[in-house]
């Protein structure tokens, strides 16, 4: 670092949960800023204290680099911009638009998430997508589905009004503590019921009244038979049921149908806990789902546990309310921001379907010209799509490369485009494939606004210089944008784009600039509102509707029966992380460990004794781990940080062989 860093507010990049941070001189670290939206007396979890380590300095990207006789090598920006300028422009020439796959960004601003959305629909597509997809993408889906909106339902200082909590594929205490910590935690001393459901007990589960450890995949009859109970024992909030809901009489006919004691053997449950959660749920005057990412199915049209959920909160009148709500606890920093901002295949800013002529028409009404109105693939379908459908991406600020899906395809996807643009802060497995990496400014080198887990949109200052002629992925889309697109990129800094991205964009339209201020606006903020809405979908659901629909459940029995036969285990993994995080990891943060968590009943069947090093074999890889001996996770299954498991990972739920 060259010269001091201000000591001015910003916001903590590491997590959704959107803490305030700044720089303390004294201590070379950060510290919190008393009077904060989120965390208002200050509080900062230990990686948020490590906030200004996570980027290394010397790993950092300061120049343009550009690949010629097969090695990067440093280029001028304008060569860099040049070469994307002659690829893009063939490409499209050659094969149209939806030849281009735009990857990005939940690390960066909405400002640089709506001009990344814009330049591809500038362009002539849709296929523009970002990684909140791969964390909480079937439950947004039913949300928005349903409800018309995945936005968390309710706000983190009402969920301190909840009588009764069901956490759910989820474990807020290590993955989004400050929420935890001030706003879950004093509920339950002051006497809230939690019910956390995980096939492995972790650190939100210490907190818990119920835990209950299902077999992996089993949430959705795990919930089912919450909802029977529910239904069987009288605890339906009819009045809700008949003012705000639709199709309950077939809905509950399903539920009829169900036998209790089949349910729970398929989910491997005992069924008095269940009851007795359903009542703790069922009896509390508020009542608030919080989920994560263990609930999350195979893509977005496998969202049974969501639909479960959305069913259980609908039955019991847990929805418009304070106090209660499904409230999706997002992952990377600014996840919500980019999906609000239209980086979305099939939604435009604001959340509006491409499908939708009214949105396309005001969106053009600002734009100039109308977005495509065919909604693009995801980014899973866009990266399976490399080498074939698409022959050229633009990835900003992520790391495709790394992922829990398949990883040899990935890589051999990112091999055969015939172009690829990467901009990032340092070089990752995906620069390795890049034909032009553009280096970019961090978190703290640059300003913007971005939105929390909690629909809050915050500013983020400038607290520090890029290195070398690193510039701000704001700089660096305007200059594109002119290059590839010619008008509509001309922007004088982010507040400029925050006034286009609120005028395009009617859940922000109330907001600005200034009102944000060292505070926050919550959406939604119409045009002409005092203030942003805190809980969504009292009167209505965002769908328009007064009503939503219940859903039947299927609860057919699950894929992996038997596995104890074959001396197989179920592959459990959690405690998930980009390498933003992982470069924190060691010091305070400790999310990435080798122990493998095994059931002492199946590590005796194995002769394995704590500390033990062993071999974890799946069909797709091995990898060698510290055998850690645990009460906590569930017989038939042994837990893995998701960092470490990588290799393991295959199509479907992985099983695996220790020796
Ligand atoms: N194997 C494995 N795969 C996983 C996970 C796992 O734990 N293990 N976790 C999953 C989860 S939950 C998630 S959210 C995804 C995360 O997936 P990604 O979002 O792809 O991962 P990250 O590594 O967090 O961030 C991507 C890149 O953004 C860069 N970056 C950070 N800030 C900025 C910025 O301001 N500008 C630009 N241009 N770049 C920036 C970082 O240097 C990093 O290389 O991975 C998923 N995949
Ligand atoms: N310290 C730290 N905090 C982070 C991050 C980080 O890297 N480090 N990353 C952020 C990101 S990007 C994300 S997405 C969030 C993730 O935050 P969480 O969603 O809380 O993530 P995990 O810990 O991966 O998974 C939660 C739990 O799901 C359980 N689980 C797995 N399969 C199932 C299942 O079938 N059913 C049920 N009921 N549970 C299951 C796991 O055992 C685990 O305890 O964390 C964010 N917070
Ligand atoms: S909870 Fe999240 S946003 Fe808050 S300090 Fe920790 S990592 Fe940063
Ligand atoms: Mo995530």
């Amino acid at each position: 670092m060259s010269e001091p860093r201000e000591e001015t507010k910003s916001i903590c990049p590491l997590c959704a949960v959107g803490c305030s941070v700044r720089y303390d001189k004294a201590t070379g670290r950060a510290r919190g800023w008393p009077g904060a939206p989120v965390n208002e007396g200050g509080e900062l979890c230990p990686k948020g204290i490590a906030a200004f380590d996570v980027f290394d300095d010397a790993e950092r990207l300061t120049h343009p680099l550009m690949r010629r006789n097969g090695d990067l090598e440093p280029v001028s920006w304008n060569e860099a911009y040049d070469r994307i300028e002659r690829e893009f422009g063939e490409i499209v020439a050659d094969h149209g638009p939806d030849a281009l796959a735009f990857l990005g960004a939940p690390h960066c601003t909405n400002e640089e998430n709506y001009l990344f959305g814009k330049l591809a629909r500038s362009l002539g597509t849709n296929n523009v997508d970002n990684r909140a997809r791969l964390c909480h993408d079937s439950t947004m889906s039913a949300m928005e589905e349903r409800l018309g909106s995945g936005g968390m339902t309710n706000s983190l200082a009402d969920l301190a009004e909840a009588g009764a909590f069901l956490v759910i594929g989820s474990n807020p205490a290590d993955q989004q503590p400050v929420a935890f910590d001030s706003y879950v935690r004093p509920a339950v001393n002051a006497g809230a019921q939690l019910i956390h459901v995980d096939p492995r007990a972790n650190a939100t589960t210490r907190l818990a009244d119920t835990h209950v450890a299902p077999r992996p995949g089993t949430d959705a009859l795990v919930v089912a038979l919450l909802v029977k109970t529910i239904l069987d024992e009288g605890l339906v909030d009819e009045e809700f049921v008949a003012d705000r809901t639709e199709g309950f009489a077939a809905f509950a006919a399903s539920v009829d149908e169900m036998d209790t004691e089949t349910l729970a053997r398929r989910a491997g449950v005992d069924p008095t806990a269940i009851q007795e959660a359903a009542r703790a749920f069922g009896e509390a005057e508020r009542a608030a789902v919080v989920a994560g990412t263990g609930v999350e199915g195979d893509g977005p049209d496998d969202s049974a546990t969501a639909d479960a959920l959305l069913n259980l909160l609908l039955l019991t009148g847990n929805l418009g309310k304070r106090g209660a709500g499904m409230n999706l606890f997002r992952g990377l920093n600014n996840e919500q921001g980019a999906c609000d901002a239209g980086a979305l295949p099939h939604r435009l800013p604001g959340g509006r379907p491409v499908t939708d002529p009214a949105a396309r028409a005001q969106v053009a009404d600002v734009w100039g010209f109308e977005p495509p109105a065919e909604p693009g693939p995801t980014e899973l379908d866009l990266v399976r799509e490399f080498g074939a459908g698409i022959q050229a991406a633009f990835v900003l600020g992520e790391n495709p490369a790394v992922t829990k899906l398949d990883r040899q395809g990935v890589a051999r996807g990112l091999r055969s485009l015939e172009f690829l643009v990467v901009q990032d802060v340092t070089h990752t497995e995906t620069t390795a494939h890049a034909d032009v990496v553009l280096p970019a400014a961090v978190w703290s080198e640059k300003a913007g606004t971005v939105t929390n887990l909690d629909r809050q949109v915050q500013r983020m200052r400038v607290l520090e210089s890029p290195p070398g002629s690193a510039r701000s992925d704001l700089e660096i889309l305007c200059a594109l944008g002119e290059r590839l697109v010619g008008d509509g990129f001309e922007y004088d800094g982010p507040q400029e784009v925050f006034d286009e991205l609120a005028a395009v964009n009617p859940q922000y339209a109330g907001m600005s600039y200034e009102g944000i201020g060292m505070s926050s606006q919550r959406w939604p903020f119409p045009d002409g509102a005092d203030e942003g809405t805190d809980i969504l979908h009292r009167e209505e659901f965002m769908t328009g509707e007064r009503r939503a629909p219940f859903v039947t459940i299927p609860t057919a029995e699950p894929a992996d029966e038997g596995t104890e036969e074959e001396n197989e285990l179920v592959l459990l993994t959690g405690s998930r992380s980009g390498d933003i995080a992982m470069t924190t990891m060691g010091s305070e943060v400790g999310t990435h460990d080798d122990t493998l968590a095994i059931h002492p009943v199946d590590a005796d069947a194995r002769g394995v004794a704590d500390g033990d090093r062993v071999v974890v074999e799946s069909q797709d890889g091995r990898v060698e781990l510290v055998a850690e001996r645990s009460q906590g996770v569930r017989r038939g299954i042994v837990f893995v940080n998701a960092g470490v498991a990588d290799p393991l990972l295959g199509a479907g739920r992985t099983r695996v062989r220790i020796s």
